[in-house]
């Protein structure tokens, strides 16, 4: 079991030794990596194995036992997704695992450690999103409090939170998860976004606004999962466009209406290029959506999305564009600089 496989396990292991070292050392930040999906594999496993012996009964989960155990299989087999729909199928086992106010603190402390932490950390900057779930152990409110004590333990500036808000979501779920983003960064706390995610075919956009008129209000970045699969139709995306992102996270397919709206407001592109293969959402790299923003110069971060299901890291990304073709994209050294300095230009924080 390796904690990296895939498409930038074969970049990264392609890489002289000096080309790793020029990666390692690269100012860069994170800015979309998802909680939930970010539990370094040893962690899951061990989170597993308590919650298998006992820890069920405590959180009165969704789900039985034997959907979490094979659910936890599959995570530690590296999971073989058919379509992009497959992936969600994959997070009720890991919720049962991190639903209560000690197990969430345990996963947000290694993830932290995972991205920040060692000799070669994987960036300067974190922004970390998470959707705040309600458990029988947990509010929201302690959700969020309980990850935001793991975050504050950093230097300011280091790590921001950023709140996410899910498509499946009805009207009372995302007052709350707005009422609580608002309040507790109006209390100085570490809340720098607001972030919409989930299955890309779910919820009724147009119904969606309000609530991002009160995250600006409140002073809070707005990220959104865009045009993820081709079934996203191009009303609903320029409906998205409309409440004026700062950030796209995919934006796989766009048309030329909606890239248009893209580059002439300079919003940045959250880059998953691993996710994206292993979803099947991108076919190969050399047709993959980030081409043509290197060639405009446009804004561009890349990104882990889920380093849980991809089996990647922020430097094994970063190889995917350094190693030459077909295992990467053959950038320069200059061209993959400037990409690090990108992301660190388009934080929130
Ligand atoms: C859309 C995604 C995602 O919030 O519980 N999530 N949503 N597209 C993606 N890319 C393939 N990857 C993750 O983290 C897990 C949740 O993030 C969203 C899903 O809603 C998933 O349940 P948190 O920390």
């Amino acid at each position: 079991m390796s904690a990296i496989s895939g498409p930038a396990a074969a970049a990264l292991d392609s890489l002289s030794p000096t080309q790793v070292t020029f990666l390692d050392s690269l100012p860069k930040a994170e800015l979309h990596a998802h909680l939930n999906g970010s539990i370094p594999i040893s962690v899951l496993q061990e989170l597993a194995t308590e919650y298998l012996s006992n820890g069920s009964q405590l959180t009165a989960a969704a789900v039985s036992n034997d959907t979490v155990r094979a659910g936890i299989e599959k995570l530690m087999a590296g999971p073989v997704l058919d379509e992009i729909h497959d992936f969600f199928h994959l997070f009720p086992a890991i919720y049962a695992l991190t639903s209560t106010p000690a197990a969430l603190a345990r996963a947000t402390r290694a993830v932290l450690s995972t991205f920040l932490d060692g000799e070669s950390p994987q960036c300067i900057h974190l922004e970390l999103r998470t959707t705040p779930r309600a458990t029988p152990a947990m509010s929201r409110d302690v959700y969020l409090q309980t990850v935001l004590a793991e975050i504050e333990r950093y230097e300011p500036g280091k790590v921001g939170l950023i709140v996410s808000i899910d498509r499946r979501m009805g009207k009372s779920d995302l007052e709350e998860c707005l009422n609580l983003a608002c309040a507790l960064r109006g209390a100085g706390r570490r809340v720098v976004g607001l972030d919409l995610c989930g299955d890309p075919l779910a919820g009724n956009m147009d119904d969606f606004a309000p609530y991002f008129v009160q995250a600006k209000r409140a002073g809070l970045g707005i990220t959104l999962h865009i045009a993820e699969t081709l079934e996203n139709s191009l009303e609903e995306t320029l409906r998205l466009l409309s409440y004026g992102p700062n950030r796209l996270g995919h934006a796989t397919f766009l048309n030329e209406e909606a890239i248009a709206i893209v580059l002439e407001k300079k919003m940045c592109i959250e880059i998953c290029l691993s996710s994206n293969l292993l979803c099947k959402t991108v076919q190969s790299l050399d047709s993959h959506h980030i081409l043509q923003y290197l060639k405009a110069d446009h804004p561009i971060s890349i990104c882990t999305d889920d380093i849980l299901p991809f089996r990647t890291s922020l430097i094994a990304e970063y190889a995917l564009l350094l190693a030459e073709k077909p295992l990467g994209l053959g950038l320069s050294e200059n061209e993959v600089r400037r990409i690090g300095q990108m992301s660190i230009e388009a934080r929130f924080t």
